[in-house]
């Protein structure tokens, strides 16, 4: 079977913005900055996403964080708060410049903390919907 040329570079448009829609599906990316002064802090304390959207934490300062989801690793677990079916996370220790990601495919309210300044009050909450 021949194919014309007009034809084939159509059919090519085609495939392109099928291949690109995926692209465009994807959730978007929010991002919380940890604050050092006047004492830990994440930065907004509160987002409000969806399903299939992405957090980014960055810790600007010298001080070590964290981004912890995980009761376990909780000074005080009830701190933590995962919807049914959300596995624990954790960002390990996060040095100056550090970045963590996590997209969230899991509906509900998280909360969460910096396991060194949990007690000073750094803790944020994820609402997914
Ligand atoms: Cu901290």
């Amino acid at each position: 079977m021949k194919i014309h040329r007009r034809a084939f570079t159509e059919m090519f448009a085609g495939l392109a913005v099928v291949v690109a829609s995926p692209a465009l599906a994807q959730g978007k990316t929010v991002e919380v900055s940890m604050k050092n002064s006047p004492k830990g802090a994440f930065v907004p304390a509160t987002v409000n996403i969806s399903v299939g959207d992405t957090v980014k934490w960055t810790n600007p300062g010298v001080i070590t964080h964290s981004v912890t989801f995980d009761p376990g690793k909780a000074t005080t677990a009830s701190n933590v708060l995962l919807p049914a079916g959300a596995a624990p996370f954790d960002s390990g220790d996060m040095e100056e410049d550090a970045t963590f990601t996590h997209t969230f495919t899991v509906k509900g309210t998280y909360k969460y903390v910096c396991k060194f300044h949990e007690a000073m009050g750094m803790v944020g909450t994820v609402v997914v919907s």
